[in-house]
């Protein structure tokens, strides 16, 4: 097998994962019976260039600019020292499920052609970002903060770099060193990355190195060019099944997947089994979080053999639901339309 220059570090076996070039998307069926949380082995990654190797002993998370009164140096141990919060949140990339827009709607975006495995859960644990701004004595005129990884520029553009507006940097956001109980990955942010709970998967700056606070509007290649008016994540759902699996015909089949929004809670999971002529409503229970996934199930026993579709279409407590369609996007970001997922009933 050609191998082409690691950009990620980790082993990326093919019943994992669907590598697209720097970046490489969770299969599904990789969720299948897990619990609620994605393990590091096969949580999607999304690079611009390459995961970098950080000596966390000479590591530095600068805070500075003129928007806080005292700027600050933290080092690796002196951010586990303060009081820490654990999320369980999503991290997915705004383009995820974008190669829907081609195979769907026939209208397709450039980039990444992601299906819908560009998203995961962890449990992340670090420092609320508000502590370490409190800290640098961050003042009543701030508007945006600046978070900066340490890997390779990309392209002409620079470091890594998305501004965040005060209120958001303020509320909820975290500076995590941990994923499921663990020290981040390299190829997650090691040491440091930020966690930006809702929001699109480029404002959870990895290899964090220095945050700037202005009094002014900020602006960057990643939030001009690239990701320009995303914030939140709309509502998507999936099946922790394989494209075109095969399922023995009458079952019955407990069928299992994930729904999940930026702007809320699941409320509501709904399945067809006849392309959208009539739906039944999925069965969840046990806790649901914002900012994370909705596991559900639904029973079902095939009476007929060949080729099926399947689709599930959620809704959020703001009433938001699926589309059957998604209105284009020149960038494809923001693919929430209900997605045909391809399945074969075969004689058991
Ligand atoms: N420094 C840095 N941070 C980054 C990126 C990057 O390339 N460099 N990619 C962003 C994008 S586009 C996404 S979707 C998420 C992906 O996080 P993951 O690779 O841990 O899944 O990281 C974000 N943070
Ligand atoms: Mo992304």
């Amino acid at each position: 097998m050609k191998q082409a220059m690691a950009t990620i570090i980790k082993p990326l076996p093919d019943h994992l994962f669907r590598v697209h070039g720097n970046s490489a998307e969770m299969r599904w069926e990789a969720m299948s019976g897990l619990g609620y949380h994605t393990p590091a082995d096969r949580f999607f990654v999304r690079n611009h260039t390459t995961t970098p190797i950080i000596d966390v002993t000479t590591w530095q998370l600068r805070i500075h600019g003129d928007g806080v009164r005292c700027p600050r140096v933290f080092g690796y141990e002196d951010l586990r020292a303060m009081p820490s919060r654990t999320f369980d949140v999503a991290i997915e990339c705004a383009g995820n499920g974008r190669r829907f827009y081609r195979t769907q709607q026939h209208d397709g975006a450039p980039g990444t052609q992601w299906g819908l495995g560009a998203i995961g859960v962890a449990r992340w644990r670090g420092v609320p970002l508000r502590y370490l701004l409190k800290e640098a004595g961050v003042l009543p005129g701030a508007v945006d903060v600046l978070p900066t990884g340490l890997d390779a520029p990309f392209e002409g553009y620079g470091h890594v770099r998305r501004p965040l507006p005060i209120a958001k940097a303020m509320d909820d956001v975290l500076v995590a060193y941990e994923m499921n109980g663990e020290p981040l990955p390299p190829d997650h942010g090691f040491p440091v990355r930020l966690v930006v709970p809702g929001w699109v998967g480029i404002a959870s700056i990895k290899w964090l190195g220095d945050i700037e606070v202005s009094t002014r509007e900020l602006f960057t290649p990643w939030n001009t060019v690239f990701y320009r008016d995303v914030t939140t994540q709309p509502v998507k759902s999936a099946f922790e099944l394989a494209w075109n699996a095969r399922l023995p015909v009458m079952g019955p089949h407990v069928l299992r997947g994930r729904s999940w929004s930026g702007r809320g809670r699941i409320v509501r999971v709904e399945v067809s089994f006849d392309e959208g002529m009539s739906w039944r409503a999925a069965e969840h229970h046990g806790q649901h979080l914002v900012s994370a996934w909705l596991p559900w199930h639904i029973a079902w026993a095939p009476r007929r053999t060949g080729p099926r579709f399947l689709m599930a279409r959620a809704t959020d407590e703001t009433g938001a639901t699926q589309p059957l369609v998604t209105p284009r996007h020149p960038f494809g970001y923001h693919f929430d339309a209900v997605v045909q997922h391809p399945i074969h009933v075969v004689n058991g």
